[in-house]
């Protein structure tokens, strides 16, 4: 039985339909800058929000109306959620999906009775994938929900809930294996603190690196092949996360020997919250080779918590792309974690809120390809650098160059060359006038 009757597979209708379930923009097989725009974004569904989310809040209970559910909280609900998931990627032509090991399947009162409400629900997954080809883009574990972890899971301070926490990874790396899951995501959940007072910082992130080690070391163990990924985050739900932005896991990573082996998962709502443009974010993992993936969603200007909306501005998908087209992205992917607002609370809504930022992403994609293609900032972007391309800047790019031979560079001169503009206003119309064609 069709938990979506009213809907069939999302079509692309061109930039002048006016028909809500069709895409506007989004044409998997158009190519663009040399690749389909299928293969370019990689679009994710989350399971967590989309067939998790019940649209509570710190103030009210769910909302959402979710007529497949039977209001239990067995592995035979799971597994008909698991389907009725399925459809909905299918008709709407997402290539991929992730999920937190509990978003899928019920925790037990055992962690071993929990394993195996996962295995029976990750085959239903199995079947469902190979029945429609949609693909894992990442596993996780849910190590913040559970009571257990309210000091946290690897950075806790108590020994057997890091115990658990390890098993309860390894466990989730074997399923994200076995149905063949690109990614594996470690985002910080309750890795953080509330209270300097009672926390031996230290000791905490020695114990992260540990537990990353053994994640490396039993992904080499089983023959896990895919990307391990950190996804910073500045504060929420702890006052101060360790993995706070890009520029912290990076040097956490290197602190503890693991560059090699993880990459970041970049959120748009999490760099905002950090008092970055996510722009900026992806950049500063791109620079270093460490762009893994992206969260796709975005905050709102006037609240001030993690609120997870769908990325429907242009300009932001713009700038996103910008730097993907730069960097590349695969094996990760444009991943939806984004919620509908609990006032968006029928099936139908989920279906507007995923076709809104396929589409606003495939335009995003498009403008930025043509503004790479025309050189259109790095032309003028070279042009600010280029007193480096002097043999004084080649000399002080190349090691070559000490105190003293500046000094006797600039010393007769008296004063330094004139500046030249920044230009920033021009680039800004230069970006809006590919925004309108
Ligand atoms: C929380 C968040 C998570 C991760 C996966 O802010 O973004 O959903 O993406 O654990
Ligand atoms: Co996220």
């Amino acid at each position: 039985m069709s938990a979506f009757p009213e809907v069939s597979k999302i079509k692309y209708e061109g930039p002048k339909s006016d028909n809500p379930l069709a895409f506007r923009w989004y044409n998997p097989d158009e190519v663009v800058a040399g690749k389909t725009m299928k293969d370019h974004l990689r679009f994710t569904v989350v399971y967590w929000h989309t067939f998790r989310g019940s649209g509570s809040d710190p103030f009210g209970g769910g909302t959402m109306h979710r007529p497949w559910e039977d209001g239990t909280d067995s592995v035979q609900n799971a597994c008909n959620r698991a389907r009725v998931a399925f459809e909905f990627f299918e008709k709407l032509d997402a290539p991929f999906y992730a999920f937190h090991d509990r978003d899928v399947a019920p925790e037990g009162a055992t962690l071993a009775e929990s394993n195996a409400n996962l295995d029976a629900v990750a085959k239903v997954l199995k079947e469902e994938q190979q029945r429609t080809g949609v693909k894992l883009l990442w596993g996780t574990a849910n190590m913040f929900s559970n009571p257990r972890f309210m000091h946290g899971a690897a950075t806790t301070c108590n020994v057997e809930v890091y115990a658990y926490a390890a098993a309860q990874v390894k466990k989730a790396m074997e399923v994200t294996k076995e149905l063949g899951g690109e990614n594996y995501v470690f985002w910080g959940g309750r890795e953080g603190y509330q209270c300097l007072y009672n926390t031996d910082m230290k000791r905490e992130l020695d114990h992260l690196g540990r537990f990353f080690h053994m994640a490396v070391d039993y992904a080499k163990e089983i023959g896990f092949k895919g990307q391990f990924l950190i996804e910073p985050k500045p504060k929420e739900p702890t006052k101060h996360q360790y993995d706070s932005d890009a520029a912290a896991c990076l040097n956490f990573l290197r602190t503890y020997g693991l560059t090699d082996y993880f990459k970041l998962n970049i959120e748009t709502n999490h760099a905002t919250l950090a008092g970055h443009e996510m722009m900026h974010e992806l950049e500063y993992a791109g620079m270093q080779g460490a762009l893994g993936s992206i969260d796709a969603n975005t905050g709102d200007l006037l609240l001030g918590w993690d609120t997870d909306q769908f990325a429907t501005n242009y300009y932001l998908t713009t700038q996103i792309m910008l730097v993907l087209l730069k960097y590349g992205l695969s094996p990760g992917g444009v991943n939806f974690d984004a919620k509908v607002r609990r006032e968006s609370f029928e099936p139908i809504d989920l279906f507007y809120a995923h076709i809104g930022s396929m589409d606003a992403f495939a335009r995003g994609l498009k403008v930025a390809a043509s503004i790479i293609e025309d050189g259109a900032l790095s032309s003028l972007l070279s042009k600010r650098y280029s007193s480096w391309d002097s043999e004084l800047g080649r000399n002080i790019e190349s090691g070559k160059s000490s105190f003293r031979d500046l000094e006797a560079f600039i010393m007769p001169k008296g004063e330094a060359a004139r500046n030249q503009s920044g230009r920033q206003e021009l680039l800004e119309n230069i970006v809006n006038r590919y925004l309108d064609r």
